[in-house]
């Protein structure tokens, strides 16, 4: 697996990223983002430092995926299934996750922005 070494806990269509950034609770807020060929949607996204949220994934045509190295998170998002990851970004600033899944000629553009504010 090419991310093997940076997300030891990866488990195929489903992840959540270390003990201290699993923070799933019911007031986590939820933010439902659709994956399609070649972009998310929204494509930017804006969180509060230490803010517990679920990104609810949903893909649309093919599988997808998504990764961001910051905050430990990567999973795949299979054709018409629902991924939720769940965790609280531990840093402000601007991040730009990505499909982690090959989707075809776009799948490099493929991004989603998340700005992290204190
Ligand atoms: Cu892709």
């Amino acid at each position: 697996m090419e991310y093997q070494e940076d997300y030891p806990n990866r488990h195929r269509g489903c992840h959540f990223g270390p003990a201290h950034l699993r923070v799933w609770t019911a007031k986590s807020r939820r933010i439902d983002i659709q994956a399609k060929r070649f972009q998310y949607t929204p494509n930017e996204i804006t969180l509060k430092k230490d803010e517990p949220v679920v990104l609810v994934f949903h893909s649309e045509d093919v599988t997808h995926g998504f990764k961001l190295k910051e905050f430990d998170l990567i999973t795949d998002v299979p054709k018409n299934r629902t991924i939720e990851l769940a965790f609280a970004p531990n840093n402000a600033g601007e991040f730009v996750g990505q499909c982690a899944h090959f989707c075809g000629s776009g799948h490099g553009e493929m991004k989603l922005t998340i700005h992290v504010t204190e």
